[in-house]
């Protein structure tokens, strides 16, 4: 069996697939240069930030384990013969630690005292509290819900939204998609968690955004096509939301001529919050790589018709 590694970190894989799977022949590659010779011949791919393009130039291929938790760069370009997993649980702690470190933050000034240390200036910043906010998560799976979890942990009210009612138990109310507008206006922090699917694109636009209440903070860490950026930019210059923190975009890396780098209510992050990198996806992929080799049922497997 010929297992190919397609990422940046393909040679700290390599190292732990040669103790996991003895008998495989194991190719690690950074590129598309260094991974075609191999593509004709390998059956499991894990891989990220490979050209969807190359999967249809790999005949054997039986099992690809994206080493992300979204999947909608290659989701529509997989063989249906192949089974696509995706990884689920492990980004939750820090994703949910990078939502509450911007909450917070902004809740509580940081960047305002920040700022005035740089100028030597001795002002008490009297921020504001979490507790008894009400935080809305919009997508409910393991990373949102584990937000909804720190968010009570907080003394936050916890509204949710999933398309399929998932959460809805750990949430005090629950709302479908099509009442994005209302579940919006009603909470202090609307933290996006959402997949990339034709559902979710464009459902915060500029409706949702007016609609938000004053003071309110909007977070994304789900992907850039939830929100219509140009009606963000927008929204932010009129204050609804008051601040937003955005991880994801529309286009990536964010066009320097973009308006939101210069709005002083927009915070900035490079699609960081949940990097793939091998210390926090390991054990998941260890454990799927067990069950591939045993012929047990993977973990994390994409249902294609909900692309996620
Ligand atoms: C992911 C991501 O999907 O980092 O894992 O965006």
């Amino acid at each position: 069996m010929q297992i190919l590694v397609y990422t940046q970190d393909a040679k700290s894989y390599v190292q732990a697939l040669h103790e996991l799977a003895p008998k495989a022949e194991i190719h690690g590659a950074t590129t598309l240069e260094e991974a075609e010779p191999h593509l004709a011949e390998a059956e499991v791919l894990l891989a990220w930030g490979m050209p969807a393009a190359a999967l249809a130039r790999m005949p054997r291929l039986r099992w690809v384990q994206w080493l992300g938790a979204g999947v909608d760069l290659v989701v529509a370009h997989m063989p249906q013969d192949v089974v696509l997993t995706r990884v689920v649980g492990a980004f939750s702690t820090v994703m949910s630690e990078h939502v509450f470190a911007y909450l917070l933050a902004l809740r509580r000034g940081v960047f305002e005292m920040r700022e005035l240390q740089e100028h030597h200036t001795w002002h008490r910043v009297i921020g504001a509290s979490l507790r008894g906010q009400r935080l809305g998560v919009a997508g409910l799976g393991s990373i949102g819900s584990e937000v909804a979890r720190l968010g009570r942990a907080f003394g936050m009210e916890v509204w949710g939204l999933s398309r399929s009612g998932r959460g809805s138990e750990i949430c005090d109310r629950h709302f479908l998609p099509a009442d994005m507008r209302t579940f919006a206006a009603g909470v202090d922090a609307l933290v996006l968690v959402l997949p990339k699917t034709t559902e979710t694109t464009g459902i915060v636009d500029k409706d949702v955004l007016l609609g938000m209440r004053e003071g309110s903070i909007l977070v994304n860490v789900g992907r850039g096509n939830a929100i219509v950026e140009r009606d963000l930019a927008e929204a932010l210059r009129r204050g609804r939301p008051a601040m937003a923190q955005l991880d994801v975009f529309e286009r990536e890396p964010l066009p320097d001529d973009s308006p939101l780098w210069d709005l002083p209510n927009c915070y900035i992050s490079a699609h960081c919050s949940g990097p793939s990198e091998p210390d926090l996806v390991r054990t998941f992929v260890a454990e799927n790589i067990r069950r591939y080799l045993a012929g047990e049922p993977l973990a994390g497997v994409v249902d294609r018709s909900q692309g996620y």
